[in-house]
């Protein structure tokens, strides 16, 4: 008799059918795919052989299939003998206060460092900036560890793998013949498809945020045995917890913090028999078999922790809220969940639609066919994306053109937002959702001084604010803690946060004294700025004024009172640094561009909110007395507050210009010769860098209304800065280049932070035409555009929030008052 799991049940392909797709130019869906499947070589490799060495799986870092719901995290590897699948749960971390029984321990990392600012200040005044640097790496470091040391708790932690699955099949990849495994950016779905002794073998994945389960169907023409395994992560107490009837349950803790965690799987098979026993979930002849699985950790956010207590940041139940979502996933069936998925999926993917055509790409494949050894017969007669993703960017590599690749990964910047930061949880970290082992790069941390920051960049201008969230709440979680870093190191009111940040709310300074990465207290401004643009976006008054302004408040608050008061109504960041080279400095640019952005955004919100005219009277002095941009000897804008920039220096990072990206105190229209400064020093630091380097200088160049050369670092970024299945490399993985790469597109095309909406700022000549719809610009609008011959055609303007909208193309402006709801057609011609 059929299980009730599948009553209704239409074939996936109609259900995915029924809800439209867009298709690219050639008529295929959006999707990364391989026609090789993954070995199992990598399975259970949980640890990096020692710090700083590959991926010790290169096949996940290149080759997987990423899902996520923000919650749950999983990598498809789409291996024959057994499916391969590597999980996570995204507040499943290492550290925390519960490392040890005195939560004093935890929150003992701040020195009383502001006693020392005075001598600081008084070595540089004194023209001794030795003097100073050693003060400041004496006493500006913080007291927890970001290495794992003997003897004492491992305070910062890392996030962690919650293990693997394996599902066996018997099935001897000699005997496997089409393959195909595939994302679809449409549905957020994985499949992956073979046929086995002639006879068709498919699965299909999907996590679904509605209901917080992970969705996996097996389907062959025969009847199939199936054995599903779990490899806990192996610094988890686990043990299994249920195992009854289809069901197998597991719990336990990690060892360093006691951190609960739970999993559960449920298995659906169409008819035949299915059993837990031995901790395996056995199937057995059926020919259509679902498991459902679940996940969650003891992890509670707390914007209020109170320190002394080890548990501050538990307090769920993941052993009932795993059966709670597996109960509801049972009672509705397959149907219904992977309905559910797509509906809330698509409501945030589908909002964005681009189209390049490109140059003439027939034209081009020929001349490209004719330029690369081999390629000649590489070009598959129906279009692009009928080459697995992987071909296509070698051919990519190679120098054709391809602007169904480049949107791609466009989108796939937008699909794994979505995928790894979804309301309620954290943020993304360094890696998304998704690492594979114990500990990793960085500890696959929060890391402030560029990444967590760029990771969000996309969110706005997508148009997925829901997804920006979990970064509010986590800005808002770091606003206690981060009162006393502001306060022990600068006797300042208000917060910040420093270079690396956990999900217990670590906002300090870390215990080395290399100043150039651990002195980074422009953090927590730079963070809070994400606020506003929230605001800036979304036009929510309410939020501003509950959620939004106390925090952008406490971070102004922090950056006018930690600035040093000079004579002459001088204001500088002393001491400061700029990331992650160069010396101590007594007014690095970066902190005076992130200074003057967190000052005047605080002032506008002020007044919005028509409060605070005493704190407002004191940011402006203090706004007014930031030193100026200043232009060194080779045209470039200084980093330091002494011109000792290097002509030869091409590190990675580019803060300084932070007033031209992601900031807006220097544009070419109105600081033409500051935004000539900053192209200069582009020009020095070169192109070619890590990913995540890459993706900031797009932007930049985007900025810099430079579409050629945005259009140059867009293809460096697809070309170099990517693996196979378009997961940004610093190397190793970090995903913060591939929202980056997301959001520098969107600048090339639209930008909305000089008060005004610039279309078609940087186009390059390699989209001559191209339409966009549904970008957000600030203020709350969301528009559309077509070109044609490199000249805008089209452009349609929906009001979100009836504000007056004001619109620039290429000298030319219009400017209309809006009502809510309202749709504009505008002509420039
Ligand atoms: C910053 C960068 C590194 C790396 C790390 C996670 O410190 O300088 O390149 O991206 O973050």
């Amino acid at each position: 008799m059929m299980n009730a799991f599948f009553r209704y049940m239409l074939p996936a392909a109609v259900l995915l059918s029924a809800v439209s797709v867009r298709m690219q130019a050639d008529g295929r869906p959006l999707e990364i795919w391989f026609d090789s499947p993954c070995s199992l070589r990598g399975s259970e490799v949980w640890t990096l052989p020692s710090a700083g060495t590959a991926n010790p799986d290169p096949e996940w870092e290149s080759s997987s299939l990423p899902l996520g719901n923000g919650f749950i995290g999983a990598n498809v590897m789409g291996s024959i003998e057994a499916e391969r699948i590597t999980l996570n749960e995204k507040t499943l971390w290492h550290g925390g206060p519960a490392v040890s029984d005195d939560a004093s321990f935890y929150w003992d990392v701040n020195r009383k460092s502001a006693g020392a600012l005075k001598k600081i200040r008084r070595a540089f005044a004194g023209g001794k900036p030795e003097m100073a640097d050693s003060l400041t790496r004496l006493y500006f470091t913080g007291k927890a560890p970001y290495e794992k040391r003997s003897g004492a708790p491992f305070r910062f932690g890392s996030f962690t793998t919650m293990g693997e699955i394996r599902i066996t099949t018997g099935h001897a990849p000699e005997r496997i013949s089409g393959y195909r495994r595939s994302l679809s950016l449409d549905s957020a779905v994985a499949s992956v498809s073979y046929c086995c002794d002639s006879v068709r073998c498919s699965r299909e994945f999907f996590i679904s945020y509605p209901d917080n389960v992970m969705v996996i169907r097996f389907r062959s023409g025969g009847k199939q045995r199936l054995v599903l395994e779990y490899s806990p992560n192996p610094e988890l107490s686990c043990h299994i917890s249920g195992s009854e009837g289809g069901m197998l349950r597991y719990s336990g803790r990690l060892m360093d913090n006691g951190m609960e965690f739970a999993l559960g799987i449920m298995v659906f098979p169409s008819e035949g028999t299915a059993k837990a026993e031995d901790g395996k979930l056995v199937v057995e002849d059926s020919d259509d078999i679902v498991f459902v699985l679940a996940a969650d950790t003891g992890y509670r956010m707390n914007p209020g922790p109170d320190f002394s207590d080890p548990y501050a940041y538990y307090g769920e139940d993941p052993d009932a809220n795993v059966l709670g979502w597996l109960h509801n996933a049972a009672a509705k069936g397959y149907d219904a969940l992977l309905s559910g998925h797509l509906a809330d999926y698509r409501n945030l993917f589908c909002r964005v639609d681009m189209e390049l055509s490109g140059r003439d790409m027939d034209s081009q494949d020929t001349l490209c066919r004719a330029e690369i050894p081999g390629s000649q017969d590489a070009l598959p007669a129906q279009g692009l994306s009928y080459m697995p993703t992987p071909d296509r960017l070698a051919r990519y590599r190679g120098g054709c053109p391809d602007p169904g690749l480049e949107i791609l990964l466009f989108q796939f910047g937008r699909y794994l937002l979505i995928s790894s930061s979804r309301q309620g949880s954290m943020p993304a970290n360094l890696q998304g959702i998704w690492h594979n082992g114990t500990d990793g790069p960085w500890h696959v941390d929060y890391h402030n001084n560029i990444n967590l920051q760029m990771n969000y960049w996309p969110a706005l201008p997508a148009a997925l604010e829901e997804c920006q969230t979990p970064l509010n709440d986590y800005i808002r979680m770091l606003e206690k803690p981060g009162s006393r870093v502001a306060w022990n190191y600068f006797r300042a009111r208000g917060w910040t946060a420093s270079i690396s940040s956990n999900i217990f709310g670590f906002a300090s300074p870390l215990d080395s004294p290399d100043m150039t990465w651990n002195l980074i207290y422009a953090a927590g401004p730079w963070l809070a700025l994400h606020l506003w643009d929230y605001y800036e976006y979304t036009c929510d008054r309410d939020w501003l004024a509950e959620t939004g302004y106390p925090l952008i408040k406490g971070s102004a608050c922090f950056m006018a009172d930690c600035l040093w008061k000079r004579p002459g109504g001088i204001y500088t960041a002393c001491p400061s640094s700029s990331p992650e080279h160069g010396p101590v400095d007594e007014g690095a640019t970066f902190v005076h561009a992130v200074a003057r952005e967190i000052l005047s955004s605080a002032i506008t919100a002020a007044e919005i909110l028509g409060t605070d005219s005493r704190e407002v009277r004191k940011w402006k002095k203090v706004l007014a007395g930031i030193p100026p941009y200043r232009t060194g000897r080779y045209g470039q804008l200084m980093e330091w507050s002494r011109d000792i920039d290097d002509p030869d220096d091409n590190h990675r990072h580019v803060n300084h210009l932070f007033g031209l990206h992601p900031g807006r105190t220097v544009t070419p229209e109105a600081t033409p010769s500051l935004a000539e400064a900053a192209r200069v020093v582009l020009e020095h630091r070169g192109d070619i860098s890590t990913g995540w380097s890459m993706a900031w200088k797009l932007n930049m160049w985007a900025r810099l209304h430079d579409g050629e050369r945005a259009y140059m670092l867009y293809r460096a970024l697809l070309g170099h800065g990517v693996t196979d299945n378009l997961w940004c490399i610093h190397p190793p993985f970090q995903i913060d280049g591939n929202f980056g790469g997301t959001a520098g597109v969107i600048e090339m095309l639209l930008q909305s932070h000089e008060g005004f909406i610039r279309l078609l700022p940087a186009l390059p000549s390699a989209w001559p035409d191209g339409k966009v719809s549904g970008l957000r610009a600030r203020g709350g609008f969301e528009i559309d555009i077509v070109w044609h011959d490199g000249r805008l055609s089209e452009c349609t303007v929906r009001s979100l929030a009836g504000n007056p909208c004001r619109l620039s193309y290429e000298g030319a402006v219009k400017e209309f008052p809006t009502r809510k709801g309202q749709v504009f057609r505008v002509d420039f011609r």
